[in-house]
């Protein structure tokens, strides 16, 4: 397989930023084609083109983004991204070999879209939604894809580096551990970092660790700000929004596709039953 990336797997710098930043940020990462046909596949998704032919006829309408989860209308591109041979040996470098397929989703973000503020998402750490202890140490990677990229102060993201060596209490709140409280249990200061990063950037995260995303100007050069993401999973139980994997998927699959896909997903009572 012809990789999409200019890389072909992580170095040991990028291993420790996992490790003691919680994240590794890949600059420009996808080769140039890869990344224009990556969004040409997204712009041509019907249900994306809806989305911004219905914005482009009423201006005036409420900001509202394009989501979905899972993101499953994808083109030869969007699934090679599932088992491309630079995603397996980050996933191998960083989390060894037993891991799964969780989940995935689309996002467009418009003009005068609104901020997210700092989260964690890794759904056994610290969460408003069902808990499962058991799983509260396995790894949860997010792999955030920004094809056509953002300004600081354009919808960025922005981390904690860090932040997720800090104990999942209830007293372990961004604002405190932005205020110091917690630089002695991370063992270096915790701090915000705005990232800005050009189109087809990946920024590759540990789910524990907290992250935000600033609002998108009304002015902003860019009309609307292109993020998709797959997320793995350690092997075991399904994390909350583990998907169930579309059959032709599995019916075509290799065998390492189906290590990836032959899991159980999430419902509501698949922890307890
Ligand atoms: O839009 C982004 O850059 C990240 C959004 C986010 O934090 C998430 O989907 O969990
Ligand atoms: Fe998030």
């Amino acid at each position: 397989m012809n990789s999409l990336f200019r890389l072909n797997k992580p170095s040991a710098t990028d291993l420790d930023s996992f490790h003691n930043d919680g994240y590794i940020f890949f600059p420009a990462v996808f080769k140039e084609e890869g990344r224009e046909k990556l969004v040409d596949e997204i712009h041509n998704n019907g249900d994306v083109r809806d989305y911004i032919d219905a914005r482009e006829n009423t201006p005036d309408a409420e900001s509202k983004s394009y989501f979905v989860r899972p993101w499953n209308d994808r083109g030869p591109v969007g699934h090679q991204l599932i088992d491309d041979p630079f995603i397996t040996a980050l996933l191998q470098g960083t989390i060894g070999p037993d891991y799964h397929f969780c989940h995935s989703a689309l996002n467009l973000a418009p003009r005068g879209i609104g901020p997210i503020p700092f989260h964690q998402d890794h759904h056994h750490w610290k969460h408003e939604n069902p808990i499962n202890h058991a799983e509260r140490d396995k790894y949860y990677i997010q792999i955030l894809y920004y094809p056509n990229g953002f300004k600081r102060g354009d919808r960025n993201l922005k981390v904690i580096p860090g932040s997720h060596l800090v104990a999942p209490t209830t007293e372990a709140t961004p604002e405190r551990m932005l205020a110091g409280d917690y630089n002695a249990e991370a063992g270096r200061k915790l701090e915000e970092r705005r990232l800005e990063v050009e189109p087809g950037s990946m920024v590759y995260i540990n789910a524990r660790i907290f992250h935000a995303v600033e609002a998108k100007p009304i002015d902003s050069p860019q009309p609307y700000r292109i993020f998709n993401i797959d997320i793995f999973k350690e092997a075991g139980p399904p994390h909350r929004y583990t998907q169930q994997v579309p059959t032709k998927w599995i019916e075509g699959a290799d065998d390492y596709r189906k290590k990836l896909f032959l899991r159980d997903a999430y419902t509501d009572d698949c922890w307890t039953a």
